[in-house]
């Protein structure tokens, strides 16, 4: 994509992603909501302005690959894919219906979707197959995979860690959605991760900390991924869940809770007034 969109623009779009991801969750009456706002700039930077891909040919061999590990906050990748024109946006208000494309956590066959996930700790593997297959194939195609902060609970992810750093997949980048929540309860409290740079970097794999929700910093970081070479890069995004909804912000009771009729009046309110 040439050239950096405006921050404003870019703005507009994640507000509307936002007003989207709670419609949604609404009209299904359940799913994850906390973990979907917070997400919603970093998507947002990533696909509006560095990631190549082409809605009308979502199979197209030179494309990014992207992998939402943390399945869960799908409906914020759905509002993204439609905001794209991957597929119709009047497809969004099927979201967990009897026979929707649109499932509770990602599934292959959505345009834009390219591994089903949700079962947590398994995108980065995935990342890594991708990352080394494009290597034989000489393209250039770059792999990103976005998990959780609780997700880093999950043995796999730091065998894929180690993985990545072995065989030098600098066309991996990861990105942790750091909003410092898992379902029980606060990361800290459930299974502490800090110093999490550190770990990262005792495994070899460059690490970009940055502030998640804030546009610039997030494209900078995607830009900064791409001139790393010779080893992965991870980029730490401190966010906050349920980003965007004062009454949504660090609730975690809103981890797997869509909201109700009126706290959807509510929240809307509060999007459209900005
Ligand atoms: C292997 C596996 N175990 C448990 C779950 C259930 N689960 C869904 S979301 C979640 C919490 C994940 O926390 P985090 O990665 O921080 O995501 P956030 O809630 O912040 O979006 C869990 C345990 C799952 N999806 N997969
Ligand atoms: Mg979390």
């Amino acid at each position: 994509m040439a050239g950096r969109p405006e921050i404003k623009t870019l703005k507009n779009i994640a507000r509307e992603i936002r007003i989207e991801i709670l419609k949604m969750l609404t009209c299904a009456g359940s799913g994850h909501t906390g973990g979907s706002l917070s997400i919603v700039e970093l998507l947002v930077g990533l696909y509006f302005y560095k990631f190549r891909c082409d809605p009308k040919r979502p199979l197209c061999h030179t494309r990014d690959i992207f992998i939402l590990s943390k399945g869960h906050a799908c409906p914020a990748l759905y509002a993204v894919l439609a905001h794209m024109n991957f597929f119709d946006k009047k497809e969004l208000c099927t979201l967990r219906k009897v026979g929707t494309r649109l499932q509770g956590h990602p599934q292959r066959g959505l345009p834009g979707v390219e591994i089903s996930s949700g079962s947590l700790g398994q995108g980065l593997s995935i990342a890594n197959g991708y990352a080394l297959g494009a290597r034989i194939d000489k393209d250039k195609k770059r792999i990103y995979c976005l998990m959780g902060d609780g997700e880093l609970d999950e043995g796999q992810i730091w065998e894929a860690v180690l993985t990545g750093a072995h065989y030098k997949l600098d066309n991996v980048c990861g990105i942790v959605d750091y909003n410092k929540f898992q379902i029980d309860g606060k990361v800290e409290d459930t299974k502490a991760l800090e110093p999490l740079k550190e770990k990262w970097e005792a495994f070899n794999w460059e690490v970009l900390e940055i502030d998640g929700h804030d546009l610039k910093e997030v494209m900078d970081a995607y830009d900064r991924a791409e001139t790393i070479k010779g080893k992965p890069v991870v980029i730490l995004a401190h966010t906050t869940k349920g980003k965007g909804v004062s009454f949504l912000e660090n609730q975690n009771r809103y981890h797997g809770v869509a909201p109700t009729k009126e706290e959807l009046d509510r929240a809307l309110k509060e999007l459209e007034g900005e």
